[in-house]
Formats: C-alpha cells, structure tokens, sequence
C-alpha cells in the first residue's frame, strides 16, 4: 500500500514534469563515481579525447517517430513504449522484416565524427528495445537474423574508426529490455506462458551479449551502460568482470549502477554550469531527440556546439554529443553540417580543447568561457565586445602577455588592470565568425578570485546555483519538456519571510545597473533586491509558468568594488516563486 501512495506521488510528479532526484538516480546511476584510478590508461582517452560521437540507431530510427499518420513527440528510441506510441511487442517485432540500411556508411561516419573533432565513438548495440544492433548468437532478435539486410554494421564501423584513428565503443541497455522475456519492464512471461525472471533475461541474453561485444569487435575503448533501475548489484559486477576481462583498457560508464562503472554521467542532456570534479561526461543531442525523428529540425547550431563543448571543458568534463541515423542508415545533413562546422573551428584551435584544464572562475564568463594549459589560459570569446575593450574580472597571476589568435597567426593585444579587473584593448571587428581566441601567457598556473564580475559592457547574469541561500531553499529541479527530453535548473523557492538568496559580485564600473529576475511562478509576484548597506528596490510584476526575465529596476553601485546583492519574494504565492537568475545590465 505504501509503496503504491509512494508510486501515485511519483507518478504525479512526473506528470507536473518534475523527477525527483533518486527517480532520476535510478535511471541515470550514482552522481559521486570518481575516476579508478588503478587504471591510468583509462583514464587517458578522457584527458585528451574529451569531446565524442554517440550514436543511437536502431529499428526504432525506421519509423522516426511516426507510426501510421500520427507522430510522436519524444525521443525517437523509446517509440514503442506506452509512453509514446505503445506498439505491441510482435508488431515491432516486425519492423526488422523491413530494416534495410542500404544507405549506412561506416567510413563516412567515421569520418564525419573525425572532421567534427571527436575523439571516439559510441553506438548502440542494443537499446531498451532489445534489438541488437550486431551479429548477436545469444539472441535472433538481431540485425544479421532478422533483416533482409543481413549485415553486421558494427564490424563495419569498428574498422572505419581504427583505419581513422578513433576510439569505438558500444552502448548497451543492460537492465531495460521490452522485449525480451525478465528483462526490465519487459514481459514478464515467456513465449509459453511460464513465468520469466530478470535471472533468466540475465543469463540468457544480457551477459552473453555484453561478452559478445567485448570479444568481437577488437580493442574497444568504451562500454556505455544506461538506466541500471533497480538492478541488482550482483549483476552489475557480473557485467563489468566481464568488460573488465575482455577489454582491460575499457570505461565502464558510470550508469552500470552501484557505482561500479569509472566515471560519472550527467544527466541526459545536462551541461553543468559549475566545476565539477573527479572523470565526468556531459552526454547531449544535435536536436532534441537521441533517435531520428522526422520532424525535429531544432539543431544545435555550430556555435551552440562549440559553446555546449567549451562549457563542458572548461567545468572540468567530456562531451559526447549524439547523432540519429536515420533508418536507412544516413545522417541528416544539418546535423552533419553542423558538426563539421564546429569541427573546422576546434581543428584550427585544438589547444583550447584537447587536454584542457578547466577555468580557474569555474563558471562561464559573460562574453564566454576559459580553459587552461598549464600557465596558459584560453578565452574563448562569443560575444565580442562592439567597444574595444574585453573585462576580465578577478586574475590574481601575473600576465606576461596577451595575443590574440587567428589561425595559426597571433596580435599581441594591449592590456592594464584596473581594480583587481584586466582590461584587454581588442579590435572592433571579431577575427573569428564563431568564436574568437585570446591566449593569455601567465607567469604560473592561473590564480583567480572567482566573484562575479558585473561586465561593463554587456552586464551579467548569476544563475540561482551560484547563491548562498538562507531562508530559502536552493534545488535541482529537472523536468521533460518533449518527452524523453530533459531540462533541469538550479532554483530557489520554499521562500520564508526572512529569506534571501544573496549574490556576490564585483562591480568595476560605478553607477546604474538595471536588475532583472529570471522566475516562474504564479500570478503576479513581489521581489525585493537590495545592495547590501545601500539601496533597496521592490516591484510587482506578473509570472509565468516557464522561466521569463522580468525587469525589476534600477539600482546604484555608488564605487567599485565588492557588494552583496539579496533577492527576496516579499508577496504572491512565495512557496512557489522559483528563481533562476539574477541580470544586471549597465544602463546605457
Ligand atoms: O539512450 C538515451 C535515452 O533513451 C536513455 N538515455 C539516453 C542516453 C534514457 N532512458 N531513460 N531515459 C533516458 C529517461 C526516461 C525516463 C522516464 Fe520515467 C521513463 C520518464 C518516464 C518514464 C522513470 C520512470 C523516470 C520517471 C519515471
């Protein structure tokens, strides 16, 4: 009974499109694995491949999320779930009498992957729907038995991404399977009726399969497990004995479970805006959806990608961003173009990429992000600034000097400090289209103090998560917007009468400031800001259910220097009054 109220509120929760968070370590694995570092060489293809291919390509990627006339909005994998179509197991089933990938090419992926600037690949080789994706002998639902096309795309791919000096690993679903007899939320009978147990999903498919693709495919660099639910620990080991037998040299992900894969995953789609440490990866899509689906042309553009890319560098982590054949094997083109554009960048700026340190702020800048190399530091600059001067808050080490890159030729820029402040002298117009290069010679590793800096050209807006909190409460929220498509934010809400969320920030040029918000809420709310020992604001304003910026007004800074800045909800439903950032921007 009590777990059927405890399922019912969960259920709720995920209809408001709010997971709570041990929901979602159940689907995604532990958030505390650090790096073995028993096995230095592991660790390798991370520290200098940081930036990745994941493929997802199955019988689902056929239909692309259309089944008869209806479409489907969600990722495109789990077509046949109830949660989209429904297809009943022996119609899916089906779907391999026609899958017939006449147009796959491993060469021209891997090469794709190569001219992206990835580092390694990796592909399903089965997802929760249980198709294998590969010449499997420990089940017929496979790609070779089952498809008039009779080939095993993964010997194909392995090879094309050796001959280009790749990395290759495999997804595999280990706990989810739908179709296959105990496999997780899969029938729970056999094909007579008698009673299925995870124990003989296990045996008979899942630890012969992981063995199969750590034994057939040569040296693998990567065994990518997902969603390990309530798997127990036992099997999990099982499973990675086995990795760890067949490819010594192989990453365990950190979604095997129990906290037994080398390193740790993000959530779907989740781009950290804080350092994070120990060995981690960000796993993310060119569109919305990690399978193919006919309708979703919202691609990440490449400066998207780059900025998406750098963020994760510079938080200290990997990237692996995820492209949807379609069924008959080819590659959308916007997604292909995408990634070569982004790739033709990180190809002529490959310092700030490979190997790189994360930034010393720990955060990204206003105009940008930072990485290192040793006593270089990389600003990578999106925003370039129209008033010829680029505001770098906070670098305590000494700066021998500063160039600004193009290709492979460098501009000594001009540079002075001002306040604790660097102010670099750039020229008008950006070198780069996508994103501009300044290599910073320092005299050390970099030292920085990491307040915020409000910039005077652009402003500055501080995410909720970078807020000491106190009255308040300070959580991670992540929701699905199509489904299967996460979102997530860092809010403060549960506010109390007495509550705040004070932001520190470092103000180089004195004077007005327009202050906004970035909530959601109901009906209209009352904010209060103030600086403090100086100025208080408050105004009403209306709220929406997604986050909206709303202006509050303006407020002084009457020097340079350090302030305090608190936010609180003074009226209107304060306990759901959810903020997500604070904006300040000069008044000009
Ligand atoms: O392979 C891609 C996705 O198919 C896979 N991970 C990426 C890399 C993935 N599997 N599950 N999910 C993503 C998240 C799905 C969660 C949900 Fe539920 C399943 C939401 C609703 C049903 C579990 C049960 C969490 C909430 C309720």
């Amino acid at each position: 009974m009590k777990n059927k109220v405890i399922a019912g509120i969960m259920a709720a929760l995920v209809m408001q499109g709010v997971a709570a968070e041990q929901g979602m370590n159940e689907m995604w694995g532990e958030s505390t694995v650090k790096l073995r570092a028993e096995n230095a060489e592991r660790g390798q293809l991370f520290n200098d491949g940081n930036y990745a291919m994941f493929i997802h390509w199955g019988l689902y990627s056929q239909l692309g999320n259309q089944v008869g006339d209806k479409t489907y909005y969600g990722i495109g994998e789990w077509i046949m779930n109830p949660r989209m179509a429904g297809i009943p197991i022996p119609e899916y089933k089906k779907l391999a009498g026609t899958f017939n990938p006449q147009q796959f090419d491993a060469k021209f992926i891997a090469k794709l992957a190569k001219d992206a600037g990835m580092k390694y690949i990796v592909i399903t080789s089965k997802h929760h729907d249980g198709f294998a994706m590969y010449d499997s002998k420990a089940c017929d639902f496979n790609i070779v038995n089952s498809t008039p096309w009779k080939k095993d795309p993964m010997k194909e791919l392995a090879a094309a991404c050796r001959a280009e000096g790749l990395g290759f690993g495999f997804y595999y679903s280990h706990n989810q399977d739908w179709t296959f007899p105990g496999g997780g939320r899969g029938p729970t009978v056999d094909e007579n009726g008698n009673p299925a147990t995870f124990e003989d999903y296990f045996t008979k498919k899942c630890l012969p399969q992981v063995e199969e693709i750590t034994s057939n495919y040569g040296p693998i660099e990567l065994v990518w497990f997902d969603t390990p639910g309530k798997m127990p620990k036992k099997y999990v080991q099982q499973l990675v004995d086995v990795v760890r037998k067949n490819q010594p040299n192989a990453l365990v992900s950190g979604r095997a479970g129990h906290g037994l894969g080398d390193y740790q995953s993000l959530g779907d789609m989740e781009v950290p805006h804080k350092n994070v440490k120990g060995m981690w990866e960000a796993v993310d899509t060119t569109n919305d959806s990690w399978a193919y689906a006919w309708y979703d042309e919202y691609w990440k553009t490449p400066k998207e990608i780059l900025r998406r890319l750098i963020a994760c560098v510079g938080r200290g982590g990997t990237y692996m961003l995820n492209i949807g054949p379609r069924g008959d094997g080819s590659v959308p083109e916007r997604a292909a173009r995408a990634l070569r554009e982004s790739g033709e960048w990180i190809r002529t700026y490959p310092q700030v990429v490979y190997a790189a340190e994360p930034s010393p702020w720990e955060h990204a800048l206003p105009w940008g992000d930072a990485t290192v190399k040793g006593s270089k530091l990389y600003l990578s600059v999106f925003e370039w600034p129209t008033a010829g001067k680029l505001y770098l808050p906070g670098l305590k080490t000494k700066i021998i000097a500063a160039n600004l890159l193009k290709k492979d030729q460098s501009n000594p820029l001009e540079f002075s400090e001002s306040n604790g402040w660097t102010i670099l002298e750039l020229p008008p117009v950006a070198p780069e289209k996508l994103v501009s290069v300044i290599e910073i010679d320092l005299a050390g590793t970099p030292r920085v103090d990491a307040t915020f800096g409000i910039d005077p050209n652009i402003g500055t807006e501080i995410l909720a998560e970078f807020a000491s909190v106190d009255g308040a409460e300070l959580s991670h929220k992540r929701w699905m917007e199509k489904f299967g498509e996460w979102k997530s934010v860092h809010h403060v809400h549960n506010w109390t009468p007495e509550g705040k969320a004070i932001f520190d920030v470092d103000v180089l040029r004195p004077g007005d400031y327009v202050v906004s918000l970035t909530y959601s809420g109901e009906g209209r709310l009352v904010w209060g800001v103030d600086v403090e020992g100086g100025e208080h604001i408050q105004n009403e304003q209306n709220s929406s259910h997604n986050y909206q910026e709303f202006p509050i007004g303006w407020i002084n800074f009457p020097e340079p220097g350090k302030y305090k800045v608190s936010v609180s909800s003074l009226e209107g439903d304060c306990k759901t009054s959810s903020l997500k950032s604070i904006r300040f921007s000069p008044v000009q």
